[in-house]
């Protein structure tokens, strides 16, 4: 057994004052969240951030059987089943039902079956709704939360995610119509990479020359990232090319610092100026046979 962590909860024996609760009473709403979401199977118009953590639910019990005229303990109740692609959270999850009550959001205990609750419980889904409930809350006033716009909330998630007037971040990934020269490059699954895929060299040397280009509507000072694979190459060259200007960043594997619940890392390429009417692009060069490329991050400064 670990023993209590000596430097947490030091006036407190060393133990948590509050116990994990993973799962309890939830609301019944305007719409249940099910397994067929999670599945896909559903489509959702009223979608206010998503979901994608696999349908997890741990053991309910430990129950005695007889098997071939012996007894054994087995673990009872344990799913694990995983989700193919994120799914929307339906914003009627975190309303109860308007004949019930018009002035209640439920951002946690939000109205979810008890396998579709399992996977739409993490904390950055219940960050996303904790956000829409404040600007839900908002919006509603002294009115129904039932009766909100809920488009004018999917627009201000998009246009201003972060409530500061900011520009959002721009991301260029394996769908994007920004990269260009990819007929010679796979989309592959990843075991790490950005998404559930990357793109990987499949060999053609006249193909060697992915791109992508920079958004024109990019304007100003930004950051400019990219992701990746703690098992992906061992170097990997970024050029990037603002007009005339040619500059390279390098990253190197072993010098790449993965923490925390990932197998891959954003690599920030440096602050670049960009103007409009200027364009600019960024390419991947690798010496190695595999060479992949992942997703582009753009933070305006
Ligand atoms: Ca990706």
């Amino acid at each position: 057994m670990w023993p209590l962590p000596k430097d947490e909860y030091v006036n407190n024996g060393h133990w948590t004052p509050q116990i994990y609760v993973r799962e309890a009473r939830r609301l019944v709403g305007e719409y249940v969240a099910t397994q067929a979401d999670c599945e896909g199977k559903t489509t959702i118009t009223d979608g206010i951030g998503y979901a994608a953590y696999g349908m997890d639910s741990h053991n309910c019990q430990r129950i005695v059987v007889e098997r071939e005229g012996k007894l054994m303990v087995k673990n009872e109740g344990d799913v694990q089943k995983g989700v193919s692609n994120p799914y929307p959270v339906s914003y009627r999850s975190l309303t109860p039902k308007r004949e019930e009550c018009v002035n209640l959001l439920v951002p946690v205990c939000l109205s979810a079956s008890h396998i579709a609750y399992g996977s739409i419980r993490m904390e950055p889904v219940f960050m996303g709704m904790g956000q829409v409930a404040g600007l839900a809350a908002a919006m509603a006033g002294k009115g129904a939360v039932q009766t909100i716009d809920v488009s004018e909330i999917q627009r201000i998630l998009k246009e201003d995610p972060f409530l500061d007037g900011k520009e959002p971040e721009t991301l260029i990934d394996e769908d994007s119509d920004f990269i260009v020269g990819k007929d010679g490059w796979d989309v592959v699954p990843g075991n790490g990479s950005y998404g559930r895929t990357y793109l990987k060299y499949n060999g053609n040397p006249i193909d060697n020359h992915l791109r992508y280009n920079i958004p024109a509507n990019l304007v100003g000072e930004y950051e400019v990232y990219a992701f990746q694979q703690g098992n992906g190459c061992k170097e990997t060259v970024f050029e990037i090319t603002i007009g005339d200007d040619v500059k390279t960043v390098s990253c190197d594997r072993a010098s790449l610092i993965v923490e925390g619940q990932t197998r891959g890392e954003w690599v920030s390429l440096g602050t670049h100026t960009l103007s409009k009417g200027i364009g600019g692009q960024i390419r991947f060069i690798s010496e190695e046979p595999d060479l992949h490329a992942d997703a582009v991050l753009f933070v305006k400064k």
